[in-house]
């Protein structure tokens, strides 16, 4: 079956009741491909809010929860919390919790498992950064971060995998297509060796990293580039452009 083409938006720490509101009255109203599955990350004081807002149709994320289900951990929220206001979906190893807030692989596959284990949706991030792009070390970097996250699933059908080259978020530096589809091919083929096939075949690859409406159609034509996660455009109207970039 081919892979149904994704876009995340990822709002991170942007939006009042005012602007989301107007943003998802103009993601109810417009027309979106059905093809492609739509998940908002919202900030989790926002996530009831978008929820109950957004069309059925379109999914709702965290940007992050903890690795347990309750108890003294100020200032976090867990998976069980998320679900239990409708919400199935979480964006976890995001590259600002990586190198702003210095969480460790370990314990993004430990968020990786829980969130599972709670029949949340995942979606994992990781990228190189532009120190280690420059180096050369890119495929070491993605595989390993890939492992981790790989030794923390089991049933990947929830799982979507997000490629978000460090230097290229937030910047208006995208990939190009062909370093996009470069790695991205390259990761698949480490599912393939390492996972299994089925999973290389059927799991989303999605870029991201400035990802706009200019730029969306020619990475959407990459053959595994399975869809995007997108920051600053998730906040704009072309974010319908860019759910809508396979024609
Ligand atoms: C990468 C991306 C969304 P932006 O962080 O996860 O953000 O599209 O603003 O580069």
């Amino acid at each position: 079956a081919p892979r149904r083409f994704f876009v995340g938006g990822n709002w991170k720490m942007n939006g009042t009741k005012e602007s989301l509101e107007e943003l998802i009255s103009t993601l109810n109203t417009a027309s979106l491909h059905d093809e492609t599955e739509v998940v908002c990350g919202a900030p989790s004081i926002y996530l009831d809010f978008a929820r109950s807002h957004l069309d059925p149709k379109i999914g709702v994320a965290a940007q992050n929860c903890y690795k347990v289900a309750k108890g003294a951990f100020t200032g976090e929220i867990s998976p069980a919390m998320i679900k239990d206001f409708g919400v199935d979906w979480v964006i976890l190893g995001h590259s600002e919790r990586r190198h702003v807030f210095g969480e460790s692989d370990e314990l993004i596959g430990q968020k990786v498992a829980h969130a599972l284990e709670n029949d949340l949706g995942v979606i994992a991030c990781i990228g190189e950064k532009l120190e280690e792009r420059e180096a050369g070390t890119t495929e070491e970097v993605v595989y390993a971060q890939t492992q981790v996250i790989a030794d923390n699933v089991k049933d990947w059908s929830k799982v979507v995998l997000a490629y978000e080259p460090v230097w290229a978020i937030g910047t208006g530096k995208t990939a190009s297509p062909e370093q996009a589809q470069e790695v991205h091919e390259k990761l698949r083929a480490w599912l393939r060796a390492n996972v299994s096939e089925d999973v290389a075949d059927s799991l989303r690859i999605i870029y991201g990293g400035s990802v706009s409406g200019g730029n969306c159609k020619e990475l959407a034509s990459q053959g595994d580039v399975d869809g995007f996660l997108v920051g600053g455009a998730s906040l704009k109207p072309e974010f319908v452009d860019i759910i809508n970039a396979r024609a």
